[in-house]
């Protein structure tokens, strides 16, 4: 799955005149291994129908070809970029800093210091370079997050958020009242 678009059905009005099967957004991981992680928000995007390219690039063992996705994001009509790393997660903010694009940092939980690694590496940006960042591991808010992004340009997409936070309100009224009974 990591050199194509993986949900490319047909984008709303709103998208620019490039192909339809453009992706709006890019989700990025360091390593094959941040795909469990990563896979929640994949799910988010399909649903939504929005889209979108999966790919691994790292900040360190790959960073001429980050840096060369991260800069020809914008004129291939990214809108988004998503990026996931654990460890020393240099990879969002690299990515910020080669894009003006809006990045959104997943903090990747490892195998030591329960992701708070991650966390710091990425939501500690300098000034100037913003970086979203999630909770740790939660991919599903960054591809939510990137969906409301999009959805300010896009009535089709922002119908969908708004259909999944009614989802969500259901969701939670219907725990109360089973909590009633
Ligand atoms: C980071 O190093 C990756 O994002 C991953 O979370 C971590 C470990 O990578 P692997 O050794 O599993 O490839 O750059």
């Amino acid at each position: 799955i990591f050199d194509k678009v993986v949900s490319g059905t047909a984008i709303s009005d709103s998208s620019d005149a490039k192909s339809s099967l453009s992706p709006l957004v890019a989700v990025l991981m360091g390593s094959d291994s941040d795909l469990p992680t990563m896979n929640a928000g994949i799910q988010i995007l399909q649903k939504f129908n929005i889209p979108h390219t999966v790919r691994v690039t790292s900040a360190h063992r790959t960073p001429e070809f980050m840096a060369k996705f991260a800069a020809e994001a914008v004129n291939k009509g990214i809108k988004v970029i998503i990026a996931g790393a654990g460890g020393a997660a240099h990879l969002p903010g690299m990515v910020a800093s080669h894009t003006t694009l809006p990045v959104i940092g997943v903090p990747v939980k490892g195998s030591v210091l329960d992701g708070v690694d991650s966390l710091y590496s990425i939501v500690q940006m300098p000034r100037g370079v913003p970086v979203a960042t999630v909770g740790i591991g939660n991919s599903t808010n960054a591809a939510l997050l990137a969906a409301r992004i999009i959805g300010v340009g896009d009535d089709r997409i922002q119908r969908q958020v708004e259909e999944f936070a009614q989802g969500n309100a259901d969701e939670s009224l219907a725990k109360d009242a089973k909590l009633q009974e």
